[in-house]
């Protein structure tokens, strides 16, 4: 069902500041920056490497705003891993086979997501507390 880690997502107070960070420290590069105002989210996506299926990046997430679920997750807990991705050849399909299996999807349908990407999240509480995303890139490559 998965094709590869797509991403890890990390909730950060100050994008800028944690891309530096990453930068310097891991000498990673940013290939994307978007605005996503339906997750609430202004992110940008670092590349670690390219393998079969596609690519795996550091995902880091600011909050627009406190009342959004990155910003909940930064009051409650502080900075730190948010989500983890895995890249999938189809989501709607994974969706269909991950909730037959009696997982609570957070989104029936895929929505938008960063580099043209479909996405949806299953529900952290029936996954060992791990909020998990599903990644379709738009060509099955990024
Ligand atoms: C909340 N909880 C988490 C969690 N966020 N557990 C693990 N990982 C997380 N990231 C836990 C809380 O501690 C709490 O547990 C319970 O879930 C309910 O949380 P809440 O404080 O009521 O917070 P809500 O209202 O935000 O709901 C949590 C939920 C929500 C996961 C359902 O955040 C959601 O629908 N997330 C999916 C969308 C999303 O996260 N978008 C941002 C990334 P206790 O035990 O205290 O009750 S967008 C993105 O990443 C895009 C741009 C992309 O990749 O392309």
């Amino acid at each position: 069902m998965f094709m590869r880690i797509d991403h890890v997502g990390i909730a950060c107070h100050d994008l800028e500041e944690k891309i530096a960070l990453f930068e310097r420290t891991f000498d990673l590069t940013v290939v994307a920056r978007e605005v996503n105002e339906e997750q609430g989210v202004k992110e940008a996506m670092l590349h670690i490497a390219d393998g079969e299926g596609g690519g795996s990046y550091i995902q880091l997430l600011e909050p627009l705003g406190p009342d959004t679920p990155v910003g909940r997750f930064l009051a409650k807990r502080g900075e730190g891993v948010h989500h983890v991705a895995f890249g999938v050849p189809d989501v709607t399909r994974a969706l269909e086979e991950i909730g037959g299996k009696g997982i609570r999807l957070l989104d029936e349908k895929p929505r938008h997501g960063s580099m043209g990407s479909s996405i949806a999240f299953l529900h952290p509480k029936d996954v060992a507390g791990m909020l998990t995303e599903l990644v379709q890139a738009p060509d099955q490559r990024r």
